[in-house]
């Protein structure tokens, strides 16, 4: 999340206005400032960027606030193919112009997740496993994606006082960063604290820290499942099962990823097994409304 702050003066320049409207929009509460001990309008970044998603204003000089023309008209899938050749080539501005773009224009982080970055992945994996995209390809994609994610978390505000608290995990021998990142990001934006617990932990050690910070939700990404199946699922029923109670609500895990195949999915008994950023999403919404 990000602490930079802008003047209306930039923001006008930025959206092609006048500074008069921009002070109008801050002092009617439609974009939240701070003023400085001077009086000073001061802008944080997320306010902006929801602004800019809410109202659908065009940016004419995006450079100034460091965001990126939101020129994409087009539907999320159609933009998979552009993804994934910028990633291969480790083209990082063009990612995240891309991905930016969409996030400005109103797209959720859960749809450019599961509609846009995790489609482009697995055209890297298939490349991959036909030969068409060689193993260097691959870490850069990680890469450049990960930057990309990192700048998308500088637009979003920061978490209330009271906000619910989420765990993110990976199980042992698991450290792919896309997946539980995307989840951090989707849960952030729903309003969580997000807290990232590790990557490739052992379940036992995801239960200990459970046990221990009590969030409300703990999520599991699982892209490899090294343990065997049996194992992860028998481990994970029990410790679902023996989760802490907050405020008189048991915490509820929440399990997705690549790894989670039909047959592991129907023997686990978690309070969502999903396959979608979506679903989190709309999981997440009955546990935070009534928190
Ligand atoms: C990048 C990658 C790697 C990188 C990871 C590096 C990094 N820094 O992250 C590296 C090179 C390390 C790697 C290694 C390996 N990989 Co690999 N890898 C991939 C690849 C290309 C992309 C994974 C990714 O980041 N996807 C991006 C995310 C956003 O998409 P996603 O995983 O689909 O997630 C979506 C949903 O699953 C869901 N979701 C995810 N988490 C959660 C959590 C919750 C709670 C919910 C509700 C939903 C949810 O939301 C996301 C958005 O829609 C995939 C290809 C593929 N088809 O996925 C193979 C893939 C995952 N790898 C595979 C394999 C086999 C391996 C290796 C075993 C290869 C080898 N022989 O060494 C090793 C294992 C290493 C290990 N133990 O960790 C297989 C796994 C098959 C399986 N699941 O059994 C895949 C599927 C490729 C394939 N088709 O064979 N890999």
């Amino acid at each position: 999340m990000s602490t930079a702050v802008f003047t209306p003066k930039q923001i006008a320049q930025a959206l092609g206005v006048s500074e008069s409207s921009v002070k109008r929009w801050v002092d009617s509460g439609r974009l939240p400032a701070a003023k400085t001990a001077g009086g000073h309008r001061k802008v944080p970044l997320p306010s902006i960027a929801k602004f800019i998603r809410e109202t659908g204003h065009q940016l004419a000089e995006p450079a100034v606030l460091g965001m990126v023309a939101t020129s994409r008209g087009a539907a999320l899938e159609s933009a998979v193919d552009e993804l994934f050749a910028a990633m291969v080539v480790g083209n990082e501005p063009a990612c995240r112009e891309l991905v930016l773009s969409f996030y400005q224009r109103g797209e959720s982080i859960a749809a450019l997740g599961d509609r846009l970055i995790g489609p482009a992945f697995r055209r890297v994996g298939d490349g991959w496993a036909a030969g068409t995209v060689a193993v260097h390809q691959e870490r850069r994609s990680c890469e450049v994606m990960m930057a990309t994610l990192h700048e998308l978390r500088r637009w979003l505000a920061a978490p209330a006082d009271d906000a619910p608290l989420a765990l993110v995990a990976t199980p042992s021998l698991d450290f792919s960063e896309a997946p539980p990142r995307l989840v951090e990001l989707a849960l952030l934006a729903e309003g969580w604290l997000v807290e990232m617990a590790g990557s490739g932990l052992p379940l036992s050690e995801i239960a200990d820290i459970v046990d221990k910070r009590k969030p409300l939700l703990a999520c599991l990404s699982v892209t490899h499942l090294e343990s065997d199946a049996d194992a992860f699922v028998a481990e994970l029923n029990a410790m679902a099962e023996a989760a802490p109670m907050i405020d008189g609500r048991r915490c509820q895990y929440a399990v997705g990823g690549t790894a989670i195949d039909d047959d592991v999915r129907s023997r686990l008994r978690c309070g969502l097994v999903g396959s979608s950023l979506q679903e989190l999403i709309d999981f997440q919404q009955s546990l935070h409304a009534n928190h």
